[in-house]
């Protein structure tokens, strides 16, 4: 039986990073996939049911984004029914060790293990594995964001962002102002990495692509500065959104900690309630060094969000599974390329449904 499924289902599953992007009504994927797939019909009559997301292509370009980790946990997972066609103590180790290879982390892992071990529904194919991976992933990555839904708040909205050089935190900036530009919102950026030259020519270039107003000081100027000068713009212009870019020289750096703190305390002196988000950008491919730099920054300014950014670099997008659980932080948008339109708000069900399909 085993075989005679992925005799069946190689031909027709080409590798999402060699092919375009399929058709909308074959890119949402959920547990019934496979078997709505040798139905036509009851394809057409529920696959828009789950759509993530309205509009087109974004599960196609969330796919293509994961294809790394997509195609090594898929093949992971189907190998371990090559052997003997069931899962025996054999294959659940290897499992064991596919998901922590592809950074899911330990406490995770165990959770996942524990799922499959105690399924109630028979194991015997990967797509019955595949189904109670993908459930417990899901319950986690929704543990982790509960109760993290926001409000709508008082223009200007300030949006504080942190990480350590190299993360992606100015290019998140360029993409979420023109994600907000595009839905009619006024954004400001604030230029308040003043540690390099680069860091504000660089921002600049973003601004003009998104026809976003930014406010810079000369480099090395005061941070705080540039933030209570850009918040003064905010309001003068009637803004909608402020994005705060930040400097990230290392995180293990106490003189970095205090800068965020005294921004902290210039955004609160201007708007009480601000900053009404304060996310940290973090890196996917550094696996579990991106639960330590989240904690440090966390210590030093309250963070309510993360973003993730190349995913598209790394083989180890479990690492998503593994942030959640451990910081109990809602992801806020995922990074899956370097262009403008890759960054994604994060969906935990079409993340899933994009990595194990
Ligand atoms: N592949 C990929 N590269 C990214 C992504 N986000 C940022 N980068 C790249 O990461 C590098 C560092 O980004 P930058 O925004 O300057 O990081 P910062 O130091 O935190 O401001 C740049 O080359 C970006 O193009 C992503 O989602 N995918
Ligand atoms: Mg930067």
């Amino acid at each position: 039986m085993a075989l005679s499924f992925f005799k069946k289902k190689k031909p027709t599953e080409p590798s999402p990073a060699d092919t375009p992007p399929p058709p909308a009504a074959e890119t949402r994927k959920s547990p019934e996939a496979d078997k709505r797939e040798t139905d036509p019909e009851a394809a057409e009559a529920t696959d828009d049911a789950d759509a993530p997301e309205t509009g087109t292509g974004f599960f196609a370009k969330l796919k293509k984004g994961l294809a790394k980790t997509r195609d090594v946990l898929n093949t992971d997972v189907e190998d371990l029914f090559s052997g003997s066609g069931k899962l025996d103590e054999a294959a659940l180790e290897r499992l064991e060790e596919t998901l922590i290879t592809s950074d899911i982390g330990v406490p995770a892992t165990c959770r996942l293990m524990d799922a499959v071990q105690n399924s109630r529904e028979p194991i015997h194919q990967p797509a019955q594995l595949k189904a109670v991976l993908k459930q417990e992933m899901k319950d986690i990555l929704h543990a982790g964001a509960a109760g993290s839904e926001t409000a709508a708040v008082p223009a200007p909205e300030v949006i504080l962002i942190l990480g350590v050089n190299g993360v992606g935190k100015t290019t998140t900036i360029g993409k979420l102002a023109a994600r907000y530009g595009a839905e009619g919102k006024k954004v400001l950026i604030a230029a308040a990495d003043t540690f390099r030259a680069a860091a504000i020519e660089q921002l600049t270039v973003w601004a003009e692509r998104s026809g976003a107003d930014i406010v810079k000081h000369r480099d090395n100027a005061d941070p705080s500065a540039v933030v209570f000068d850009s918040l003064d713009a905010a309001i003068a212009r009637g803004a909608d959104v402020v994005l705060i870019d930040t400097a990230g020289r290392l995180h293990t750096k106490v003189n970095l900690m205090e800068e965020l703190k005294k921004i902290h305390r210039t955004i609160q002196k201007k708007i009480p309630a601000a900053p009404h988000q304060t996310w940290i950008v973090l890196d996917a491919t550094t696996g579990q060094n991106a639960l330590s730099q989240a904690s440090r920054f966390n210590d030093a300014v309250s963070v309510s969000g993360i973003v993730l950014t190349k995913l598209d670099g790394t083989a180890k997008g479990g690492v998503v599974i593994a942030i959640s659980d451990a910081l109990k932080l809602p992801i806020r948008y995922i990074g899956v390329g370097e262009q403008v339109d890759d960054l994604q708000p994060f969906d935990a069900d079409a993340f899933i449904d994009a990595i194990l399909k």
